[in-house]
């Protein structure tokens, strides 16, 4: 007992290389077991369908499903019987990622790379996408919006959402809600592995989609991974994450605030503070230590700042740079007296906070920004769920008579250097001679 709340302290440039690869290094522990029972349920879904399904609702959601898609009155009604204040912040949410997206919709490009060759690539939205709410501790209505108004801004042809059932047989009343709110298409019952492969195979009732987004516990991330040869997915999201960088400017209590709010999400969480000199380190760690002491989900923040919390100190924001792209953090939010001239400096963050008053919580629901976002390093790579995800593209070349007659040569040329002399015949046969 008694281990210090928030597990690194001190200067960043002083943490032992084996403090530092643990802090950095946040991928989950892969269980074999949770890989193997994902097979399994996988493989069930596949051969036996709808009964597979209803089999798992009766042994992990203690649910016996009269049909596995809630009607759409089941879900109108769910909306209408929102207390009105909170139906109209869900709705203020809706429109604000409505606006937002629409403002990433992608364009047709055509370039001409010679004369009478023309390259297209045009933005084809996906025929039908499976949102998926998880249920459980992580109720988050707000996520069924992020997941599904992208998707509708996008032209997606159907959307659908999986939730599991509570006993009831319905999923939570505030996943229902905010899938009629934000325009979902349908709405089933189904929770876990068995929902992912449900979407990635379709089943006598649910349609195969083409690609499946949201978040999930550990089986639900496993099977993602699992149907990948069948279905596209999105960038795999663990526990929350958040990364401050302040200096002087900053308020250690608002910091503080937003160490708390990602910790409360799950004892797994790593919620990391930066900050220039050590006063302002001391002043951000007492006041986490407070501010956690009267948490309301006391025991899920200490779990986390106890497991993975930090609060570091550096001798100026210069040095914070690097140990951001190398941490690149779900959250990044720059407390700092000049956050826009920092911004172009904060490299590999899933989404940035510009300013000490735009607090993450606003992200996660309000500003309009996705809040599904890449953890665990990914964000290296990968990029938040945007309008982009809910699109392929298709590219196509033109070719005039007189351009093709010039690309003859070169082209048999080429050919003719593989070993491929069907390919030379197709490109001399429109030689001018
Ligand atoms: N911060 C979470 C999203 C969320 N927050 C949902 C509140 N509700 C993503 O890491
Ligand atoms: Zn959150």
């Amino acid at each position: 007992m008694n281990a210090p709340l928030i597990k690194y302290r001190g200067r960043l440039n002083a943490l032992s290389p084996d403090a530092r690869r643990r802090l950095l290094d946040r991928t989950g522990t892969s269980d074999i077991r949770v890989a193997q029972r994902t097979a399994d349920l996988i493989a069930r879904v596949r051969h036996q369908g709808d009964r597979a399904l209803r089999e798992m609702a009766r042994e992990f959601d203690r649910a016996e499903l009269q049909s596995l898609e809630v009607p759409r009155s089941v879900c109108e009604e769910a909306l209408a019987s929102l207390e009105p204040k909170l139906k109209e912040a869900l709705a203020r949410a809706a429109r604000n990622i409505a606006k937002a997206h629409a403002a990433q919709k992608p364009q047709v490009t055509e370039v001409e790379t010679e004369p009478g060759i023309v390259v297209g690539r045009r933005p084809d939205p996906l025929g039908r996408v499976g949102v998926y709410a998880p249920g459980g501790r992580a109720v988050y209505p707000s996520s069924v919006l992020m997941g599904v108004v992208p998707a509708k801004v996008a032209g997606v042809g159907e959307v659908i959402v999986c939730s599991p059932p509570g006993p009831d047989g319905k999923p939570s009343a505030g996943v229902l809600a905010a899938a009629a709110l934000a325009g979902a298409d349908r709405v089933f019952a189904l929770g876990g592995a068995g929902a992912v492969a449900a979407m990635a195979y379709g089943t006598e009732s649910v349609p195969r989609v083409d690609r499946i987004v949201g978040p999930g516990n550990a089986y639900v991330a496993a099977a993602k991974l699992q149907v990948v040869e069948a279905v596209a997915i999105d960038a795999p999201a663990g526990p929350s994450e958040i990364l401050v960088v302040a200096d002087s400017s900053a308020d250690p209590e608002a910091v503080a605030r937003e160490m708390l709010a990602q910790a409360e999400h799950d004892p797994d969480a790593c919620c990391v503070t930066v900050a220039v000199g050590d006063v302002l380190a001391q002043a951000v760690a007492a006041a986490v230590e407070r501010a956690a002491a009267r948490a309301q989900r006391h025991e899920i923040v200490t779990r986390a700042l106890r497991e993975r919390g930090a609060v570091l100190s550096v001798d100026s924001l210069e040095e914070a740079w690097p140990f951001v792209a190398e941490f690149a953090p779900e959250h990044l939010l720059i407390a700092t007296t000049s956050p826009m001239e920092d911004l172009p400096k904060a490299r590999n963050a899933g989404t940035v906070f510009v300013g000490q008053y735009a607090s993450v919580a606003y992200g996660d629901y309000m500003t309009g920004a996705n809040h599904v976002l890449p953890t665990a390093g990914l964000a290296r790579a990968y990029s938040g769920l945007s309008v982009l995800d809910f699109y392929r593209w298709t590219t196509y070349q033109r070719v005039t008579r007189d351009a093709a007659a010039r690309l003859a040569d070169d082209v048999g040329l080429l050919a003719d250097s593989e070993g491929l002399f069907a390919h030379a015949d197709a490109a001399r046969g429109w030689r001018k001679s």
